[in-house]
């Protein structure tokens, strides 16, 4: 008898129609590989050598307003400019290359440097909520503009530069790969159905609740059925909503309260400050698509087995597929059993 606990197995991902191999039995293999180091935990709430803590000044030569609750600035080493000449070239579909313009923003969370999503309080995430909203407004009136990517880099094994609360905005002219791909698989869906594919997996995750990890009136959190990462997990709206600016009041501080959840079962999974790329994904700008698009969070967390060993995308999973060991279920049975209580606050 086929065991999805047992035997090897490829899952599918309706978001993006690929593939991922799960093999359950791999979970016990021996690491001898490399190790991470331990990310600190004891930041003062004020660093006068920070680039982002209020008052100090950046590279850039500018200096922070003295912010209470967030605050955002144009990145002051921006991948995207907004003033560039537009070119191509196509050297018989070979040799393909275009100009893109756009803009990038940085979105400093909150003015203690010490603090984390996982350590703020509900009303404490909801401005950064209301603020990802207004940047979005913002610059979505821009026609230039056909895709806003908002994310977090949390922690150095992710890249991030700075521990200070932070996250990014991307915003530019053509759609991106990913979203391209959610965008055509949601519409594929739709199409076929007349029926919202994220709608639809939600409620069958709900009724099955087996990936579940937490739920309040307006959010699941819960490890896909597709899951790449170890404790990759996705924040969906229980409504049908396309872009964020589309929730109520209640529904920004029940979004602010299932990030704080999803930020304390991280970090008690393995008693560290936890690193993950976090992102927002929704509909394209200037586009009429919102009958499709349901708007979600993906976070990808690196660690595997403990605070110091990750996972490695490499081999198998940069030729082929990706792959994992532990499987979506296991992995959400062992972050639904963790309190919701901060692992720093028992002490
Ligand atoms: P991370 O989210 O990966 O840590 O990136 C932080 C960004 O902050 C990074 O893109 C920008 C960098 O360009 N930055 C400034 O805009 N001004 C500074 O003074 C330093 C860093
Ligand atoms: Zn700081």
């Amino acid at each position: 008898m086929f065991e999805f606990t047992e035997h090897t197995h490829k899952r599918y991902n309706p978001l993006t129609g690929e593939w991922i191999l799960v093999s359950p039995h791999r979970t016990k293999r021996p690491w001898q590989g490399q190790t991470e180091e331990i990310a600190k935990d004891n930041m003062p709430e004020y660093d006068p050598n920070c680039y982002l803590c209020p008052g100090n000044s950046r590279s850039g030569g500018e200096n922070n307003p003295e912010y209470k609750e967030t605050f955002s600035f144009v990145n002051d080493f921006s991948a995207l400019v907004t003033d560039i000449p537009e070119g191509d070239i196509n050297d018989e579909d070979l040799l393909v290359a275009k100009s893109e313009k756009g803009f990038c923003k940085v979105i400093c969370f909150s003015p203690r440097h010490d603090l984390t999503i996982a350590k703020m309080s509900r009303p404490e995430v909801k401005t950064i909520v209301d603020l990802w909203i207004n940047e979005w407004n913002e610059i979505s009136k821009n026609k230039e503009i056909n895709y806003i990517q908002i994310f977090e880099n949390r922690g150095a094994m992710m890249g991030c530069s700075n521990p200070h609360p932070h996250g990014q905005i991307w915003a530019n002219q053509t759609i991106p790969d990913i979203p391209a791909k959610e965008s055509a698989m949601q519409k594929k869906y739709m199409d076929e159905k007349c029926s919202c594919l994220l709608c639809d997996y939600v409620k069958k995750e709900i009724a099955l609740n087996e990936r579940i990890v937490a739920q309040n009136d307006s959010f699941v959190m819960l490890v896909p059925f597709w899951a790449v990462w170890p404790y990759e997990t996705m924040i969906l709206p229980k409504r049908h909503m396309s872009t964020i600016d589309q929730m109520s009041e209640k529904e920004k501080e029940d979004l602010a309260s299932i990030m704080i959840i999803n930020g304390i079962k991280f970090d008690n999974l393995f008693k560290t400050s936890f690193p993950y790329s976090m992102g927002i994904h929704q509909k394209p700008v200037n586009e009429e698509s919102d009958k499709e698009w349901h708007f979600h969070f993906h976070y990808y967390p690196p660690l595997l087995r403990s605070a110091t060993v990750k996972k490695f995308m490499v081999g198998y999973e940069m030729m082929a597929n990706p792959q994992r060991d532990i499987t979506a279920e296991q992995s959400a049975n062992i972050l639904k059993q963790l309190p919701d209580i901060h692992y720093t606050k028992n002490n």
